[in-house]
């Protein structure tokens, strides 16, 4: 038998730890996270591309995260060197971090409508280069949470006690690279790193499941060293709690597996794969099936809205069908857009009155 392995020898971290916030204010959470949604669908509608089925799903857990106290942020100054750091290394799902900066007052809300357009400073994928606030490009997979370890690291060597987040998916999971970065958080002490990961069991092409399974997520992180939580994404008091337990850990790296469901809480989108990367693109009339509700903004006005919505997208009509009529609603088709065509609006409930 050998003998079981020694544990890391590097010194743990001796820079004291911020304090955790007071309890938030659950109410006013909710209420944000509802908003934040309405603008993710909304921006996305307007850029006619884009990922929301993740954006929508990680809007409670990044809700509180930014709002709930968590991160120690300053908007006016985006580069003050004692800031926590964000890293959103599924960078795909960056419309909630961009409808989230925006409302901290990072830029304008204006520019959110700019998504994905040629010179915004909002493009399909973060880039600390154009956009306040953000502060790793991302997008290659596995590369993101290997930053955020960076910074962890090089803020403990020059005694700052900022704290790093990253947020992760079972996609990422898939990555070699990501487990290189697992093995040296452990072995370094990186307690100033927390990883958020969520675990909806969808990536780009289908279920987790039947693409490559990447098992018992808690399981797997425990083995390589890491306090592990299981939680239900969408329970904000949960979530709250995950942080603070997180933020009690010492000498170990942390992981939050969240559970979520794509696309919440639109129903025609929830745990359905084709809506990781594919928008909305909502008209007044043509053949309809009703398949859901969703949440719409008319004019300054938030509603809850039963939608019809006639399935046109690539696989079950002529994409030539559907442009022609996009193009007959004065709707721009951009290329590669996925379109959702033909919603009628059957029954218009005004939130307050619902
Ligand atoms: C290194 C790398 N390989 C492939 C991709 C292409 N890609 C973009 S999103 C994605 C799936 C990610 O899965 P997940 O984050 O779980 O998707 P979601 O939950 O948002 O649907 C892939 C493979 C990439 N961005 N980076």
């Amino acid at each position: 038998m050998s003998a079981s392995p020694t544990a890391p020898t590097s010194a743990p971290t001796v820079v004291p730890a911020r304090t955790a916030p007071p309890p938030p204010d659950f109410d006013r959470l909710a209420a944000i996270a509802r908003e934040l949604r309405i603008d993710v669908l909304r921006m996305l509608e307007k850029a006619a591309s884009g990922h929301p089925g993740g954006s929508l799903g990680m809007a409670d857990i990044y809700t509180t995260l930014w709002f709930g106290g968590w991160l120690e942020v300053d908007p006016q100054r985006p580069d003050w060197p004692e800031r926590d750091r964000f890293v959103l290394s599924n960078g795909h799902i960056c419309p909630i971090l961009y409808t989230i900066l925006a409302r901290k007052g990072y830029f304008p809300r204006e520019d959110l409508w700019t998504l994905r357009k040629l010179g915004s400073p909002l493009q399909g994928h973060p880039d600390f280069h154009h956009t306040k606030g953000v502060d790793c490009c991302t997008g290659s997979l596995g590369n993101g949470v290997s930053v955020a370890l960076g910074m962890a690291l090089g803020g403990r060597v020059q005694g700052q006690r900022f704290r790093v987040w990253a947020g992760s998916s079972d996609g990422e999971a898939q990555e070699g690279q990501l487990w290189e970065m697992a093995t040296a958080a452990a072995h370094h002490k990186a307690d100033n790193l927390t990883v958020i990961v969520d675990w909806n069991n969808i990536q780009i092409d289908g279920f987790n499941t039947d693409v490559m399974w990447v098992r018992d997520l808690k399981a797997k992180w425990e083995a390589f060293g890491w306090h592990a939580q299981v939680i239900d994404g969408h329970d904000l008091r949960a979530i709250d709690g995950a942080f603070r337990a997180a933020y009690a850990v010492r000498g170990q790296p942390q992981v939050i597996l969240a559970k979520t469901v794509l696309g919440t809480p639109v129903s025609f989108m929830l745990n359905k794969p084709k809506w990781h990367g594919q928008t909305v693109v909502v008209f007044t009339s043509g053949p309809r099936t009703v398949i859901g509700r969703w949440d719409a903004i008319v004019g300054d006005q938030l509603e809850m809205r039963d939608v019809a919505v006639h399935d046109s997208g690539r696989d079950d009509e002529p994409q030539a069908a559907w442009v022609a009529r996009l193009k007959q609603f004065g709707i721009p088709v951009q290329h590669g857009s996925f379109a959702l065509g033909a919603a009628e609006v059957t029954r218009v409930v005004r939130l307050r009155d619902a």
